[in-house]
Formats: structure tokens, sequence, C-alpha cells
């Protein structure tokens, strides 16, 4: 195996090429390296035009560009047939997909959709709107305050109403990673379908959607080095098969006559309109170079950092760090320190030009449960190094002095 090459990888990125750029923000979102912005410039120059309806070459060309990226996204999570990958906006629009498309069909007063205290808003809110419209029931699988789900009741929260799990991967506040297999081998003793919001988890980790055997799946592009406006929903192709559009336009069509539409096949039936070719493009190209240089180099290269930083934190008077006790975490920690506001300190780590995001990261019942109403959390990726950790910590130290009139 050839040896994580940090250097290389950091002169992939032209935003750390002249600046002192402490970039901890990789869970909001992920900075991009050269391969990522040549593919969608090398596309634009080159290579545009609109897809599956040119007989033209180039039409013809952006046509096998855009369907190979989707081919690449299959591959990447093990899917088996490339029908299962839905272009969307990102992770939000893909459940937002499901919620309308699936749920608003198949529930009835009185089910029950599963999620967690843990989820982003993203995969409680869409629920929230269903369970209004339906009469269905939403519930939640508890947090315990280590960071960790508490899945002592499961049973009991898994009953025969139970008609949809929708669980988070990598928690985007304590980066802890949830045995989603677990959970999925408990939703299909009632038959529930199954949900996994992998935005966060995908761009550390191996994920195999056959292994897992879920039956929806969803990231965003620009979590994992691609770019925004690109998101990936994979499904079941039954299931898929089986659902109504989402949206109505071009594209999605069979035929159209003034009486009505019949419908294209999957996954076309979800992408109304002129489609999201140059980002799709894009996140192919981001695929390509997180496999370039392994997706389990990048888990454990970023392990080595986050036991790193975890260690140099703790050692800073005041500093509470959530989570990370008990559990097996991705590269993400939210702490507060003692008598600074948290978003009074990323100022002040941004005059350091330290990039951190303060505040409730979207994931207000988790603030709720922890008792505060925001963290800092600084997030790491294959780019960061130990040196920006002690950039870091000594931006903490000199703040906290600062604060206590030291
Ligand atoms: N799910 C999780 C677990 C997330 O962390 C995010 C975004 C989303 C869904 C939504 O993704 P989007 O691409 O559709 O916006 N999380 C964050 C965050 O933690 N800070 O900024 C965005």
């Amino acid at each position: 195996m050839s040896k994580f090459d940090i250097t290389k990888i950091r002169s992939d990125f032209p935003i750390f090429a002249d600046k002192s750029l402490v970039y901890l923000d990789s869970a909001a979102t992920t900075q991009k390296p050269k391969q990522v912005i040549d593919a969608v410039s090398d596309f634009y120059s080159n290579n545009y035009a609109n897809v599956h309806r040119g007989i033209y070459e180039l039409s013809m060309k952006a046509t096998e560009a855009f369907e190979s990226a989707r081919q690449k996204a299959a591959n990447f999570i093990n899917a088996s047939d490339w029908r299962s990958i839905v272009f969307t906006g990102g992770t939000t629009e893909s459940i937002n997909l499901v919620a309308y498309s699936w749920a608003r069909n198949n529930l009835n007063n009185g089910d029950e959709i599963l999620i967690t205290e843990m989820e982003h808003h993203s995969n409680i809110v869409p629920w929230q709107l269903i369970a209004k419209d339906t009469g269905a029931k939403l519930k939640y699988i508890p947090i315990n305050m280590d960071g960790t789900l508490d899945l002592n009741n499961i049973d009991n929260l898994i009953t025969n109403r139970t008609k949809l799990v929708s669980v988070i991967h990598q928690s985007n506040v304590f980066g802890t990673i949830n045995p989603i297999k677990n959970i999925i081998n408990h939703a299909k003793k009632v038959n529930a379908i199954t949900f996994i919001d992998a935005a966060q988890s995908i761009p550390h980790s191996r994920i195999d959607v056959r292994d897992l055997d879920c039956d929806f799946l969803a990231f965003s592009g620009h979590k994992m080095l691609g770019p925004t406006g690109i998101g990936i929903l994979y499904g079941k192709t039954e299931l898929l098969d089986s659902m109504p559009p989402f949206m109505g336009g071009g594209d999605m069509i069979n035929s159209v006559t003034m009486c009505e539409s019949t419908w294209n096949d999957i996954p076309y039936k979800f992408e109304a309109g002129t489609p999201k070719i140059a980002q799709a493009i894009g996140l192919g190209a981001a695929i390509d170079y997180i496999n370039s240089i392994g997706i389990e180099k990048i888990y454990e290269y970023e392990q080595s950092l986050l036991r790193i930083a975890l260690d140099k934190l703790k050692s800073i008077d005041g500093l509470e760090i959530y989570g990370h006790q008990n559990s097996e975490n991705g590269a993400v920690i939210s702490f507060n320190l003692e008598g600074v506001h948290p978003h009074d300190l990323a100022q002040f780590l941004d005059q350091d030009e330290i990039a951190v995001r303060a505040g409730h990261h979207c994931a207000q019942p988790v603030m709720d449960k922890l008792g505060v109403s925001s963290t800092i959390r600084a997030s790491f990726y294959l780019y960061n190094t130990e040196e920006e950790i002690d950039i870091l910590c000594k931006s903490l130290k000199k703040t906290a002095n600062f604060f206590k009139g030291l």
C-alpha cells in the first residue's frame, strides 16, 4: 500500500495554496481538489451540451459523461443497478423526495415513523410535515448524554405500526457512528422501510448498500469534495418503480397528451427538468479522487488526527467536549470553552484564520439534550494536518486567557 501523502494531497487543493487558512468545517462542506474543479471547467469549456436529447455528437458526449458519473456513484456504494441512483440537489432533497413520493402515498393514520433525536433537521422536518399530512406518528430513538443512541428500548420503539425507520449514520455534532446495520435488522423484523442519511459518513468511510440492505440512502456531493447542488438518492429499484414522481416536467415523462402523461423509467422519472449535468460530472470526479487515495486510508488518517485532536483539546482548561466517550466516531468534535460564547470564540479563531462552525448545527434536539444553545464544531478531512490541530489549540488557549483577563 502506498503511503498517505498529505503534502501531495494538500497541493491538490488550490484554496490552501497561498493562505494560512486552517479549514476545520468540512462537516458543513468540503474544499475542492483541482481534479474536481478541472473536470467541471473542462466540461463547460469543451464538452458542454444538454443531455438525453440531442442527436448530435456533443450532446451524446455530455450524456455519456453524465451517465458515467451515475455509474461511478453506483459503484462507490456497491449498488448492483445504476437505475437505483437518482441525482438530486443533495441529501435534503433526497429525503424530501422519499417523504413526498413514498411516505405520503403509503402512510396512514396511526402508522409510525421512527427517527432519532440525533438527526439533522433535514431528517426531522420532512417527516413532521408528512406525519401531519397523513396522521402518522413520529417517534424518536433517544440519545444518551455521551452522544450515542439509546437502543435499549428499540424492540418497544419498533412496533407492527412502524412503516419507516430513518436514521443518521454519523452524527454531524458528535461524529458518533451509529450501528445502522443493527437498526436496519430490527426494522426488517416488522417489514418497515429503512432510510439511511449518509451525508456525514460517506465522505469518510466505506458504504455498501448491498451489505446494509437498506431501502434508501442519501448523501450530498459537496460534503465529499464534489460541487454543491448535487446529491444522490439510492433506492431499491422495486421501490423506486412503485413510487409516483416527486416533480413533473421534462425528461421524467414517457408521453404527454393534453389529458394525461405517462412516466419515464427510473431513475429518470425522478429527474424532472434539465438535470444537474456539470455537478454530476464534478461528483464523478470527486469519487475518482477519493478512490485514487482509498477511502480506508482516508478513514485511518482521519482517525489518527481525531486521536491527536482529542488528546490536545482535553488538555485545555475549561474546554468541554461532547460525546467521544464510549463510541466509534468520525473526526468531528463539538465543544465549548467555559465562559466564552461559541459565536465569540468562532470570531476569535477566525482572527487566526481558523474556520470552525459555531451554532446548533441544524440539530436543535441534540442541543436541547446537551442543555446548550450552541457549540463550536471542528471537523476534519483528508487535507487537515497535525500542525493545524496545534494552531487550533494555541488559539483556543490564547482566547481562554483573554476572556479570563490574563
Ligand atoms: N444530513 C446530515 C447528517 C447533515 O450533516 C446535513 C448537512 C444534511 C443532512 C443536509 O445536507 P444538504 O447537503 O442537503 O444541506 N449538515 C451540515 C452541517 O452539519 N453543517 O452544515 C451543514
